[in-house]
């Protein structure tokens, strides 16, 4: 890491001021300038920026080198735009329309921002635990020898007090500590308010400890350098102030210079008589405020201090609302100046009207130069990066031999073969598992490729000679990264591992395995991962109540519908071997490709008989979502519409019931989700006089158009009942709707419809109905 460059301490209180000025006039022109057509709230948070102005300003014209990455608090985003709109990088435009259409976003977003963002943020809690993975990920990248020291950097969360309550930091933390991870600041902006009110007070005194056990370095800034000085200079005056709670704290910064004089006398009586006669009410206001986190000096000196690669976290007090009208009033978390304190406060920070935008309005002729020569020297990227990182060679992937076979038995036997094969796909996958890597057929794979650790963990079983089918030892060389049982963690380590091609222009081939119920335990950070355009293979196994004995608990019911309706996550659910070596070829050539996307893959332990091929073209439609695995006649009466792991039963009721209906087809769906989109695109696309219409539509479209459909899944019946809307078909769903229980499959499946005598009652239903 390169040495911070000698600073200008003038220069950076100059740069808050404008950090703190154009992130409120960006929230105050989308509030009360620009034009409000439909008279939604625009909202903002100019409470939330000024309280930590200073500390960005430390950090970004300070602190950071060049590869360093930052989450920065959400609703901080303001001032992160307004960094980049001094450093050049962010444009007027779309400053003036923040939160408005093609604007700059409410939130840092990767890849809504024009500005490079390091790490979207928006959802507290996930932007602060991220980065931990992203270190992991980084010191990964080292050991396999892909990544020079001189490309290294910190990884650096600004972290709203009120986040520490997300229960995802500490999972991390302790992830982290397993993993001995460093390269990590997390600053606290410890403003004491969260979005209600002020924050309790007690959780405070334990967040260090907590900490510290983790193996983190603890670092308060508490004060800042002229309040220091004066509370050292009255130990009962230092002793009164750390005793005033967060509510006391935040009423006194809120009513300012009197209310803290009334307070003193009343509280340390004549003791406290010569400090408040030193000071007017003006100057008790200024001093209370010194906060550590608004103090440059204190923050300049602090980060120059912790110039090691030990994981830190800073706790800067500071104020919310920091020099404006509202500070510290518990209301102000989306506080908005009404025009005419915006008024009054613009003059108050030396800004002419008309010049609200100009980036270095106030700065006095003789500071200038010192600010701009500092701007120059901002080591930060100012640019986006391009997704020009190289691609890999995908090869094909041969569907593993054998008549009876399981989806999940399937999924380790082509690992397996790839790992054995070698070459740079191998080479740059990395696996992980929350703990269940053995169960979900990982094994083979750890076994020839090892587990990932910075510093050597011997296999002490092995040295012991004890017999075992899992090798368990780790080196720096090992490609699968163990974690705890925390689905949240395992999307986080997805999300950084599926954003190193963006990060650090060197690409992996994220695979991660879960539990397909537990896939709920982490969704909002798999869909924070999604949102930032991460790229990764999830495979979640085993799933459905096709699992039996396991019972209810580990029976998932509704995956599908989440995949259905999430943005950036392809889900596959293959029945046959065959079809899931295509789609984890198709999920490694998505990961690669800039217009790509992360796959899901739905996989079963039940192990079935394989299909004949009678040639290739059931492939593409797979790919697709789905393929007729049985032709129906022309203009057909009825289809049955099946996926996954319960395609057995739809074939045998094909083949009881085609004699009686000439034409029954039997539509093998590999994907609700792709089909979906298809669909809904081919009706976007017809608006513009595009006539293509989709997979779906085209399969359908051989049935008579009055046909019956018969969806099967071992799933909600949601998943494939909507296939009905396409053409207007009626739809018999078969599915499962209950949670389910322990069990052999042929009582899992009569008891809750999967079977073949639902799908011939569900036929007869449709077409008696008729
Ligand atoms: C997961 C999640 N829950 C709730 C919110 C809504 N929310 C946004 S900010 C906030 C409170 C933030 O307080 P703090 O972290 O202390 O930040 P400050 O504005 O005080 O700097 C809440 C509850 C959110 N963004 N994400
Ligand atoms: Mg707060």
């Amino acid at each position: 890491m390169l040495k911070p460059v000698t600073t200008d301490i003038d220069a950076l209180k100059i740069l808050d001021d404008r950090l703190k000025w154009l992130s409120a006039w960006t929230i105050h022109h989308a509030n009360h300038i620009r034009d409000n057509d439909d008279g939604l709230k625009v909202g903002g948070h100019q409470a939330s920026c000024a309280s930590m102005t200073a500390i960005m300003a430390a950090l970004y014209f300070h602190a950071l080198g060049e590869n360093d990455r930052v989450a920065v608090k959400p609703h901080a985003g303001p001032v992160l735009h307004a960094i980049h709109y001094l450093l050049g990088s962010q444009s007027l435009d779309k400053l003036e329309n923040f939160r408005g259409f093609g604007g700059a976003q409410s939130y840092p977003s990767r890849t809504k921002d024009k500005i490079p963002v390091d790490f979207s943020t928006g959802s507290v809690g996930l932007g602060v635990a991220i980065t931990l993975f992203a270190s992991l990920v980084q010191d990964y990248l080292t050991a396999h020898g892909w990544l020079d020291d001189k490309d290294r950097g910190r990884f650096v969360a600004l972290i709203g007090d009120a986040e520490l309550d997300e229960g995802n930091i500490y999972e991390a933390i302790i992830e982290g500590a397993k993993h001995d991870v460093r390269n990590l600041w997390w600053i606290i902006d410890y403003n004491r308010q969260s979005l209600d009110a002020t924050s309790a007070d007690r959780m405070f005194e334990r967040f260090d400890e907590i900490f510290k056990s983790c193996g983190w370095r603890v670092v308060e800034l508490r004060y800042g350098r002229k309040l220091k000085a004066a509370l050292d200079a009255n130990p009962k005056l230092k002793s009164w102030f750390e005793t005033l709670s967060n509510a006391d704290l935040s009423v006194l910064h809120y009513q300012g210079g009197a209310a803290w004089r009334a307070r003193i006398q009343a509280e340390l009586g004549k003791s406290a008589a010569p400090f408040l006669k030193a000071h007017d009410d003006e100057a008790l206001a200024s001093l209370f405020t010194d906060l550590g986190g608004h103090c440059m000096e204190t923050l300049v000196e602090t980060f120059e201090a912790a110039d090691d690669d030990v994981p830190t976290l800073f706790i800067a007090w500071t104020i919310k609302g920091h020099g404006l009208p509202f500070a510290g009033h518990k209301d102000n978390h989306a506080g908005l100046m009404n025009p005419t304190q915006m008024t009054a406060w613009r003059e108050a920070m030396g800004v002419r009207e008309g010049q609200e935008w100009e980036p270095l309005e106030s700065v006095g002729d003789n500071a200038r130069s010192g600010v701009e020569a500092l701007l120059e020297r901002t080591r930060i990227r100012r640019d986006k990066r391009g997704r020009d990182f190289g691609s890999v060679e995908i090869p094909n992937l041969p569907a593993p031999a054998g008549e009876e076979q399981s989806t999940q038995a399937a999924f380790g036997r082509i690992l397996l073969e790839l790992s054995k094969a070698g070459g740079a796909l191998a080479d740059r996958i990395v696996t992980t598992s929350p703990d269940v890597t053995v169960s979900t057929n990982l094994g083979a794979w750890v076994n020839q490729r090892g587990l990932f650790r910075r510093n050597d963990t011997p296999d002490v079983f092995a040295k012991a000679k004890i017999p075992s089918a899992q090798k368990w030892g780790a080196t720096n060389q090992g490609q699968h990264i163990e974690l705890g049982i925390a689905e949240s963690n395992l999307f986080l380590m997805l999300a950084a591992a599926g954003l190193s091609g963006d990060l650090w222009h060197q690409r992996l081939f994220p695979i991660g395995t879960l539990y397909d119920p537990f896939i709920a335990r982490g969704l909002d950070s798999l869909n924070y991962a999604c949102y930032q355009d991460a790229r990764f293979l999830l495979v979640a196994t085993p799933s459905g109540i096709t699992l039996g004995p396991e019972g209810g608990a580990h029976q998932s019911i509704n995956p599908p519908l989440i995949a259905l309706g999430q943005p950036g996550l392809r889900h596959y659910e293959p029945a046959y071997a065959d079809e899931l070596a295509a789609m984890m070829q198709e999920a490694f050539r998505l990961i690669d490709d800039p217009n790509g996307e992360s796959t899901y893959l739905r996989l079963s332990t039940r192990s079935i008989t394989q299909v004949e091929r009678g040639g290739g073209s059931w492939r593409e439609g797979a790919l697709a979502g789905g393929y007729w695995l049985r032709a129906p006649g022309d203009q057909a009466e009825a289809a049955i519409v099946a996926m996954g792991a319960v395609m057995p039963e739809a074939l045998a009721a094909w083949e009881e019931l085609k004699e009686d209906l000439p034409g029954l087809g039997l539509l093998a769906v590999t994907s609700p989700d792709l089909l979906h989109r298809g669909w809904t695109a081919a009706q976007a696309a017809r608006w513009k006089g595009e006539r293509k219409p989709s997979h779906i539509e085209q399969l359908l479209s051989g049935l008579s158009p009055s046909a019956g459909l018969v969806t099967i899944a071992d799933a909600a019946p949601a998943s494939l009942s909507w296939l009905g809307g396409v053409l207007g078909q009626r739809v018999a769903p078969l599915g499962v709707e209950k949670f389910g229980q322990t069990g052999n499959l042929a009582d899992l499946y009569a008891a809750y419809r999967l079977d073949g005598s639902a799908i011939t009652e569900g036929v007869a239903e449709l077409l008696l109905g008729q």
